[in-house]
């Protein structure tokens, strides 16, 4: 298991009401029952002297991510709404990533897609990474085969070192299986799953 130092991050990945609560529009099983390890996890990095970074889905109103306008999800996290917060029950002790402001599409914490001229922006999440000294990331959160799978890939692509803690993900699983693949799509990337 990865061990925590100012090198090394926590990324907490979009553990927000709609994906985190049973209540939630876009409910991950299991998703809730990880917060207090997840918490636990948060508690051993901020000991160590870690950084920690939290990841939020913030979508507006309209956007094609949605299936009401033609994409695939049911409409969540949009910006500004209870979907959208951090699960009450997580410990927050860090800078939050929003990623989708603008309408743009993708999963990853890193860099979103532009939907009008297809150019991939990057989030804050890098530049806040590289000025903190940090080459090292443990990635857990929701959801992942979605979320969590493309941050990690992410990062490994943009040369960190990459572990993510499997005891503290969820799947979506719109099909079954879906989060054993991400699993072994991030191993086979050069992910350390532990
Ligand atoms: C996510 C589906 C749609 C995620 C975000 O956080 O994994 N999944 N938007
Ligand atoms: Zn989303």
């Amino acid at each position: 298991m990865t061990n925590y130092d100012p090198a090394t991050a926590l990324v907490v990945v979009d553990v927000q009401n709609d994906f985190a609560d049973p209540a939630g529009s876009l409910a991950v099983s299991g998703g809730k029952a990880l917060i207090p390890d997840i918490n636990a996890e948060v508690q051993r990095a901020a000991t160590a002297g870690g950084v920690i970074v939290y990841t939020q889905d913030w979508h507006p109103e309209s956007t094609p991510h949605f299936a009401k306008d033609g994409g695939k999800w049911p409409v969540h996290c949009v910006g500004g709404t209870w979907g959208a917060e951090f699960h009450p029950h997580l410990q927050v002790v860090g800078r939050a990533i929003r990623k989708g402001q603008q309408g743009e599409d993708g999963y990853s914490g890193f860099r979103m897609r532009d939907l009008a001229g297809g150019e991939e922006i990057p989030t804050d999440l890098e530049p806040f990474l590289r000025e903190g000294g940090v080459s090292s990331v443990v990635v857990c959160g929701l959801a992942t085969d979605y979320c969590v799978k493309e941050t990690a890939l992410d990062a490994v692509r943009l040369g960190f070192k990459t572990a993510v803690r499997a005891d503290l993900v969820a799947a979506v699983n719109l099909e079954a299986g879906d989060g054993d693949r991400a699993i072994e799509a991030m191993r086979a990337a050069g992910v350390e799953i532990e």
